[in-house]
């Protein structure tokens, strides 16, 4: 075979911002228009500029563009792209063989990341651990067992939720458009409560936690009628809503109100756990104990893989065979997830993700006493948003000047997401991997960005 020079990512790639084309440059026009005749249109991209390769900080393109990374593949690429944990044993394994099934033949690796997960998960008691494939798959799986378990249909999801986008996780999912608007008729025993979202409370932030606590037991007394309830399934940041930090007590709160009523509690830390925010799991800033924890996204540094930790005498309630799958915890992505947490115990990540959160949050602090259509910065370590209002009026959404200002960073070679449930909220995920440098770099231009979109 001829040897070509392949581009090498990872931590060696340049870490440098550096824009030589317009954006999306030729080439990567060129390979959108076969996206379009080849993909259907309701796979969207966020900045359609095709990737060559990616590591540190940054995502380099095919037209040589070299973007300042602030979403990590929307929370994925924690560890950093390509890190030479997950990639060196990666593919190692790749060499030793590719699948089994572990439903067919078992193999070593996938109890190695279950015992870490059990380790670590903040759970109560003896744990056990399933492995899936994706994020919906593991708050569905999640779902079973607690109904499983409990022998109750019903679940408790909040305003803003986001769990995905097959039948249950888009039922359990808050938002319409896009998620769910043509796709129903929906799963059904799906209750929704409100959202502890400080910025928003009608009465304000002083008693928002409380006053969400009252609404969820009272939804779970008076209308859906607790011995009805399987679970409570509740992310301890929330996500794709814009990144609300439910009001402090708030989970605690809701902790007690399900230990109450025999009611599990189901911590979606998909998007927020593994190290992201500063402890490995999110919900240990506020102290709980979740019966049942959900993982995904950033667990295995990029390759497919959710999982499902929990009490293990509900995880024990599913009989032999009722749980599985053909790809569950492919050797592969549990190879790149024993990596994943040797990158973050050899670099000190969670101090990392801790250093990167006081970085942006003084920064955004200083923007946001510049320019009033900053309403709220909030997040916690490497998972901070700002949610941006309309100049005039009361906390009025702006989701054009969201969309804006992330397509003028995006021009400048920042790459940054949108969020939130009226889509004015810009969030930053960077890879704890990235340089101080290019962190305060990627955030001077988010500030030109906006004082350019205000002139
Ligand atoms: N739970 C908390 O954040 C996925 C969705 C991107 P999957 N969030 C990114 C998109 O537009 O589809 C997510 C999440 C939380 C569950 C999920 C679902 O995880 O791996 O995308 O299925």
């Amino acid at each position: 075979m001829p040897v070509v020079s392949q581009p090498v990512g990872g931590p060696d790639l340049a870490q440098v911002r550096r824009i030589v084309s317009e954006i999306p440059g030729p080439r990567s026009r060129e390979l959108l228009a076969r996206q379009r005749t080849s993909v259907p249109a309701g796979v969207g991209a966020v900045l359609p500029v095709f990737v060559e390769a990616a590591g540190g900080g940054v995502i380099v393109d095919v037209d040589g563009n070299s973007f300042i990374d602030f979403g990590s593949g929307i929370a994925v690429t924690t560890v950093g792209n390509s890190a030479p944990a997950v990639a060196g044993r990666a593919a190692a394994q790749l060499r030793r063989f590719t699948h089994t099934c572990f439903l067919v033949n078992p193999y070593e690796s996938y109890l190695d990341v279950c015992e870490k997960l059990n380790e670590l998960a903040p759970v109560p008691g003896e744990k056990r651990t399933i492995l899936v494939n994706s994020g919906a798959e593991a708050v569905e799986n999640a779902v079973k067992i607690a109904r499983a378990a409990t022998g109750r249909p019903g679940i408790v999801v909040f305003d803003h939720a986001f769990h995905g986008r097959t039948l249950l996780t888009m039922s359990l999912t808050a938002k319409n458009k896009p998620y769910k608007q043509g796709f129903g008729p929906f799963a059904p025993e799906v209750h929704r409560a409100p959202m502890a979202y400080p910025y928003r409370w009608p009465t304000g932030p002083v008693r928002c936690a409380e006053e969400a606590a009252y609404a969820l037991a009272d939804l779970l007394d008076r209308q859906v009628g607790a011995e009805n309830v399987a679970a409570v399934l509740v992310e301890p940041i929330q996500g794709e809503g814009g990144f609300v930090v439910p009001a402090p007590g708030f989970l605690s709160s809701v902790a007690n109100i399900c230990r109450a009523r025999g009611i599990l509690l189901i911590v979606d830390e998909i998007q927020a756990g593994i190290a992201r925010t500063g402890r490995m799991f999110a919900c240990e800033h506020e102290g709980i104990q979740p019966d049942l924890i959900t993982t995904a996204k950033g667990l295995a540094g990029g390759l497919p893989l959710g999982a499902v930790t929990g009490r293990a005498e509900l995880m024990d309630a599913v009989a032999a065979g009722g749980l599985g799958g053909t790809f569950s915890g492919n050797p592969v992505a549990c190879e790149a997830a024993l990596g994943v947490f040797e990158e973050i115990e050899a670099h000190g990540l969670m101090e990392r993700a801790r250093e990167i959160g006081e970085t942006m949050l003084e920064h955004l602090g200083e923007l946001a006493d510049a320019y009033s259509v900053i309403g709220d910065v909030r997040g916690r370590g490497a998972m901070i948003a700002v949610e941006l209002v309309e100049p005039e009026g009361d906390r009025v959404p702006a989701p054009d000047l969201a969309a804006r200002v992330a397509r003028r960073c995006h021009a400048e070679g920042l790459l940054v997401l949108t969020a939130g449930s009226y889509g004015n909220v810009l969030r930053f995920l960077p890879a704890l991997s990235i340089s101080d440098a290019l962190l305060k770099e990627g955030l001077t231009v988010l500030g030109e960005a906006i004082a350019q979109e205000l002139d």
